[in-house]
């Protein structure tokens, strides 16, 4: 039997290999799309939103806003640093630049604050820990960032529990630290609130496509010329959040050393595509028959079977899966 040819993702920017991660993180430093986001249009910033007017000029229309200073009273934005954080958690295990799994590290959350703050010099490049998921190793944290009233529409409480819901990560790096640009997974908005320092975004909407051209480069001028990718930027302040609403694509530059708490919402409108993306997942892992045959030896063809019914009843198209 012939293997199917394995399908290639055409926008590069939903990529994953590390030549096209690659491509993309250069488009910002020069060329046409980075010349298209130094002109790019501000995010919103709206002071004193109310909750009933956020959902209807914002949520419900899917339109990124900054809500300006909506944290501002906050005891993390009031009185956090690095060292106060080391010295209530500085015992606590972490994994610093987790993203890069050639400058990833194992140390405690006191080594972490000592590298970042005497990581100096020309070649240095900025450490980050990124998605610290806090709530695990230092939960007293959580006192410090009260519950945001905008954002208590999380479906996932209801799907997952309560647990799921408040499962926030803390993202602390150095000055020049970079996330890469991505969309988060299983269509769930980004509420992002930052506490300490400054951040610049830049934003595409999830229409956002980089194709090949024919001789199979990136075109990037397609991309800086498409209206569908609603380039956007903004710079976080401390108090400020940003609502970005699910499948937007967005990459963060610390313009200081930063303090950011990442916590997602799964808007009920989107339930459909998250159980989807989810189940599509699982879909994946259990079609994968090499590893069903050795985890079920018994159970192989009924998991086949019962995955096939379930892809088919939630309209997956396994195809797009594994051949
Ligand atoms: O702050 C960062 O570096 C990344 C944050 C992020 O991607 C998020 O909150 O979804």
């Amino acid at each position: 039997m012939q293997n199917a040819p394995v399908l290639i993702e055409a926008n590069i920017l939903k990529r994953r290999d590390v030549a096209s991660l690659q491509v993309v993180e250069n488009a910002f430093s020069d060329g046409s799309v980075a010349e298209a986001l130094r002109r790019a249009p501000d995010i919103e910033r709206r002071r004193g939103l109310s909750k009933e007017t956020f959902d209807r000029e914002y949520r419900h229309r899917q339109r990124p806003v900054i809500l300006e200073g909506y944290a501002a009273d906050w005891p993390a934005v009031r009185h956090w640093s690095f060292e106060h954080l080391a010295r209530r958690c500085g015992a606590t295990p972490v994994v610093v630049n987790s993203y890069s799994s050639q400058r990833s590290v194992q140390a405690s959350f006191s080594e972490f604050v000592d590298m970042l703050m005497n990581n100096e010099g020309p070649g240095a490049t900025p450490i980050y820990l990124q998605e610290w998921y806090y709530q695990a190793s230092c939960p007293e944290l959580a006192e410090d960032m009260p519950e945001l009233d905008i954002a208590q529409y999380d479906f996932r409480r209801d799907l997952y529990g309560e647990v799921i819901s408040t499962n926030h990560q803390l993202w602390l790096g150095q000055r020049g630290g970079v996330t890469r640009l991505h969309q988060d997974s299983y269509t769930i908005d980004v509420m992002h609130v930052q506490l300490v320092g400054e951040k610049h975004w830049t934003v595409m909407g999830p229409q956002a496509m980089l194709p090949e051209t024919e001789t199979g480069d990136a075109d990037l001028q397609a991309l800086a010329d498409d209206p569908a990718a609603q380039l956007m930027q903004c710079t976080l302040t401390p108090g400020d959040v940003l609502y970005l609403p699910a499948l937007w694509f967005h990459r963060i530059k610390l313009l200081s050393n930063s303090i950011g708490l990442g916590r997602k919402c799964l808007d009920q409108a989107n339930l459909q595509t998250h159980i989807r993306q989810r189940m599509a997942e699982l879909l994946a892992l259990a079609l994968n028959p090499e590893e069903v045959k050795l985890t079920h030896p018994e159970l192989f063809n009924v998991v086949m079977m019962r995955n096939r019914v379930w892809a088919k009843r939630m309209g997956i198209d396994l195809s797009k899966l594994r051949p």
